[in-house]
């Protein structure tokens, strides 16, 4: 079976955004595939995180992620700070990645426009992504659009490993989905929904209540014309809101489009309010119960452990072809 591997940072409340571009189709890659699904921590830290809310925020991350439909049973769930080996290998492929590639990444460029100050594991950060994939020789990675760059990072980084140390590294390849890889803010659709934008009104996060959802929903920017028509380039507020509408109740975009035709866009927005409520009221009921239960910490050992096993394997062998003196 083909290895998969993906993560999400705990660096706020998870989105519609990483729902759709990621986690739904971490669900359905685990029933054919050895999967591995990690909250990064690792990675969030590269922004300041309050360690009370990182806490918090890594726990909840977790138990959205079986709430939104994977079985532990099924696929690794786990901290990515509990499997050391993936700060080893990062600091490895570190040491193979030239400043410039690093510096052409459009993520670091957007996170740190305007700081006066950015730390250097905002900037490192792709290479630790590296290790996370490369550690699990993955073969698919599903992701969302923005990280489509860091994976063809990931791939360079394969690629110069194995010519200077000999063939290891299989090429990993982005999953990427046909609609929703990009779901943009609610109130500006040229920047894509971010969990981490300070302004509520922009996301919808998978824990929002239906009043706070309908609310977001009715205020959402649209244009100053009156078709429900997917067209991105003219369109760009009124298609993000089709693409929701397609992803959460199954239907196509060209279906949405036909069921709306001749109509203005306040039943649009208020059906999709609706759609978008029945979608994340049963991940959230499951959520309350897996939060409740208390069982969250033994699935994240459990997958931890299991995953640790194929990680030291890996690490062990890129040790031995890189030099490294056997312990
Ligand atoms: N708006 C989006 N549309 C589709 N997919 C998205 N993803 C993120 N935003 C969207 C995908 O979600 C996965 C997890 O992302 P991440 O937590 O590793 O970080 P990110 O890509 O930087 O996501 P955020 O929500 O914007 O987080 P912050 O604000 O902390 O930077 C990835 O597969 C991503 O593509």
């Amino acid at each position: 079976m083909k290895r998969v591997l993906s993560g999400i940072q705990p660096s706020g409340k998870l989105t519609l955004g990483n729902y759709i571009g990621a986690l739904k189709n971490f669900v359905t890659l685990q029933h054919d595939h050895v999967c591995n699904f990690m909250v990064v921590d690792l990675h969030a830290i590269t922004v300041p995180q309050n360690p009370a809310d990182l806490r918090e925020q890594s726990e909840s991350v977790a138990a959205l992620f079986v709430a939104a439909g994977i079985d532990p049973a099924k696929a690794n769930v786990y901290m990515q700070s509990h499997v050391r080996q993936h700060a080893q290998l990062g600091w490895m492929l570190t040491t193979l990645t030239s400043m410039g590639e690093l510096e052409r990444m459009t993520q670091f460029k957007d996170k740190s426009a305007g700081k006066e100050s950015v730390g250097a594991g905002l900037f490192v950060y792709p290479a630790l992504m590296a290790a996370d994939i490369l550690i699990y020789n993955a073969d698919l990675v599903p992701v969302g659009e923005d990280q489509k760059q860091h994976l063809e990072l990931t791939r360079d980084l394969a690629g110069r490993f194995n010519s200077r140390y000999g063939e290891y590294f299989k090429m990993p390849e982005p999953y990427i989905p046909k609609v929703g890889a990009r779901i943009m803010s609610l109130d500006d659709a040229s920047k894509k929904m971010s969990k981490s934008n300070p302004n509520p009104g922009s996301m919808i996060a998978l824990l929002d209540t239906p009043d706070e959802i309908r609310k977001k929903i009715s205020r959402a920017t649209t244009d100053s014309g009156r078709e429900v028509r997917f067209d991105p380039a003219n369109k760009p507020e009124v298609s993000n809101l089709i693409t929701i509408y397609s992803q959460c109740s199954g239907l196509s975009v060209a279906e949405v489009e036909a069921r709306y035709e001749g109509q203005m866009y306040g039943p649009f927005k208020k059906d999709l309010a609706e759609v978008v409520v029945s979608e994340l009221e049963p991940l959230q009921q499951r959520y309350r119960d897996i939060r409740q239960s208390g069982e969250i910490r033994s699935i994240l050992r459990q997958g931890a452990e299991k995953a640790s096993e194929m990680a030291e394997k890996t690490l062990t062998d890129v040790q031995q072809l890189m030099g490294f003196l056997p312990y």
